[in-house]
């Protein structure tokens, strides 16, 4: 027998409760999944010669300068806290369910603004660099466009994402608008390092203040350790100029940390001997704990993972093959492994890394799975490099807390949720949300 016929034989068996397939199985998926879809939308060619549909017989439209997906892609948009541009912050939230692999793409990267969107004219935009440096420094757009760039992909999460899974219930909601405050995108720009070895750091610097050209001007305090490792001056947004949502001409990039020190629209890095104790970081981000105790300085995004597909909005069409697959980060660094269940974590089988699995980015899983048509719950957990495991809900709510349902938007507590997301599939298909 053939190396795939072997692995045919043996993948297909479940290895773990309610119908979960050996990873493997995904290397000869060709071999292995042939025969598997037929009847869902997957006919056999004999059955049905292809007929000429209006689109095959005329001349298309004219390909467009700037392209935007197809008409028949509409639904997939972001959604918005405030339509209205209300005097309030506005969150647009990723539609995960909805999108496929790693990249967010730009038009729906996730966005946070707190005083709405700045008109920002490129050519009078300037950063300055000053504080206790030896050289104070003033960057056009242009002039810090002829530096030496890097690219690099980070995901980006606010610390308020899955602020809903604070609630002693679980909300029947999508995974945008559980976790769409989190995106991923391919990042380049000037290295903060490269800026400071021009200035000079006076060695009593321990911090740097960074500061945003919005109009509420939010600041937020980084360790100047994190200066001289991966903090990047982003300049361009997979490939293009940031989007103004995301900070255009230029903005803080921290890679794993929290997304609000991320500092958009930048135009002031001071360095300083000591922590400014900013809002964001004195009230909103000093996470208050049950035992009345807080979080100081609590940056680092934790390591996650939630499964997109399927997931609540969508609904399976029968018993059969079904592909689980998801999205796992964590800011510490690369995931190592993904574990799924589909009895509620009674049993996990480990999921399949789609590669290039990088640090500090969203990693693709991917799980066989063959639907027997009765009630199951899926579950995803992450651990990453440095062994650390995402927490079980009991786990995570024994430290963190929670609170009566509706949750409040803002308030406490509702950061740096890291713990599991469950769905549970009817016998019809349906998937609802719940805690497992
Ligand atoms: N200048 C400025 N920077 C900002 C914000 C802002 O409103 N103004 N929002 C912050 C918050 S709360 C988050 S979570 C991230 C979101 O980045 P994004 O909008 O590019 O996704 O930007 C941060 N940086
Ligand atoms: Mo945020």
């Amino acid at each position: 027998m053939t190396a795939n016929g072997r692995l045919r034989g043996r993948s297909l068996e479940p290895v773990a409760g309610n119908g979960l397939i050996d990873r493997r199985a995904l290397i000869g998926r060709g071999i292995a999944f042939a025969g598997a879809m037929t009847g869902v939308g997957v006919t056999g060619a004999a059955a049905e010669p292809l007929t000429d549909a209006p689109w095959s017989r005329e001349m298309g439209a004219v390909t467009p300068a700037l392209q935007t997906p197809s008409r028949f892609e509409k639904h997939v948009v972001r959604t918005l806290s405030n339509p209205d541009n209300e005097f309030r912050n506005s969150h647009a939230r990723t539609p995960h369910h909805l999108l496929n692999g790693t990249v967010t793409p730009n038009s729906l990267h996730f966005s946070i603004n707190h005083s709405g969107l700045p008109d920002i004219d490129p050519d009078r935009h300037r950063l300055a660099i000053h504080g206790l440096v030896k050289q104070p420094m003033v960057y056009t757009v242009e002039a810090l466009s002829r530096y030496p760039m890097v690219s690099r992909m980070a995901f980006l999460e606010c610390g308020g994402n899955s602020a809903p899974m604070f609630s002693n219930e679980p909300l029947q909601a999508s995974a945008q608008a559980l976790h769409g405050l989190v995106s991923c995108a391919e990042w380049t720009g000037v290295k903060l390092s490269t800026l400071l070895e021009e200035t000079g750091v006076d060695p009593a610097a321990k911090w740097f203040i960074a500061e945003g050209a919005d109009s509420h001007a939010l600041s937020r305090s980084v360790p100047l350790k994190k200066g001289f490792d991966d903090a990047m001056i982003a300049l361009y947004q997979n490939g293009e100029r940031l989007m103004p949502g995301n900070g255009y001409p230029m903005r803080l990039l921290l890679p794993g940390y929290e997304g609000n020190m991320n500092v958009k629209f930048l135009r002031r890095i001071k360095l300083v001997d000591a922590p400014a104790m900013s809002m964001y970081e004195a009230r909103t981000y000093s996470q208050i704990l049950p035992d009345g105790k807080a979080y100081r300085f609590y940056f680092l995004q934790e390591v996650k993972s939630f499964i997109t597909h399927p997931s609540f909005g969508h609904s399976l069409k029968g018993p059969g093959f079904y592909e689980i697959s998801g999205i796992a980060y964590s800011g510490a660094g690369r995931i190592a492994k993904v574990m799924v269940s589909a009895d509620g974590g009674k049993s996990y089988a480990e999921a399949a890394l789609q590669a290039p699995v990088l640090p500090k980015a969203f990693t693709r899983f991917r799980m066989p799975w063959r639907w027997d048509g009765q009630p199951v719950v899926l579950q995803s957990r992450a651990w990453d490099e440095g062994g650390n495991v995402q927490p079980t809900r009991a786990e995570f709510v024994a430290l963190r807390g929670e609170t009566k349902a509706p949750p409040p938007l803002l308030g406490f507590p509702n950061q740096h949720y890291n713990s599991l997301t469950s769905w549970a599939i009817d016998a019809n298909g349906g998937v609802k949300h719940v805690y497992a």
